[in-house]
């Protein structure tokens, strides 16, 4: 019998590669990482996966599930400071997780950033 995604999975705004590094979790620092990542932007999250999403979902085993960014009342800003390198934006949870994303290709950064923004700016914020 065939599932039913949740709608969510139907609303996808937005998906791509994108080099990310998450620099903290719960207000806690981590060490600075930066990978490439299938990222996936629907209406009130974001997911982050290792590989495309058609890869994730074929090899995901039993609770094993993307890094999940929950954008109510999340902020996004340029970030030039935070790193050596060019085109990079922060993502900032209400949970005190922070991401940086990069690309090098500025006119995929800044559909990235818009997309972002107008996602949050959609959505309430608590
Ligand atoms: C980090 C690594 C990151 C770099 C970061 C370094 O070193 O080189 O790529 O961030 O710089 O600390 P390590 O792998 O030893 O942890 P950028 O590429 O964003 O500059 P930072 O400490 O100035 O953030």
């Amino acid at each position: 019998k065939d599932v039913i995604p949740p709608l969510e999975q139907l609303m996808v705004e937005k998906e791509g590669y994108l080099q990310k590094a998450k620099i903290a979790d719960g207000g806690k620092k981590l060490r600075k990482n930066w990978s490439t990542s299938w990222v996936v932007l629907s209406s009130r999250k974001i997911e982050f996966y290792k590989e495309s999403k058609q890869q994730a979902l074929s090899n995901m085993k039993a609770g094993h599930k993307p890094e999940s960014v929950d954008l109510c009342g999340a902020q996004i800003e340029w970030a030039k400071e935070k790193s050596s390198r060019k085109n990079v934006f922060q993502i900032t949870t209400v949970s005190g997780n922070e991401f940086l994303l990069q690309s090098d290709i500025d006119f995929i950064i800044l559909d990235w950033f818009h997309a972002i923004k107008n996602a949050i700016d959609r959505l309430p914020k608590d």
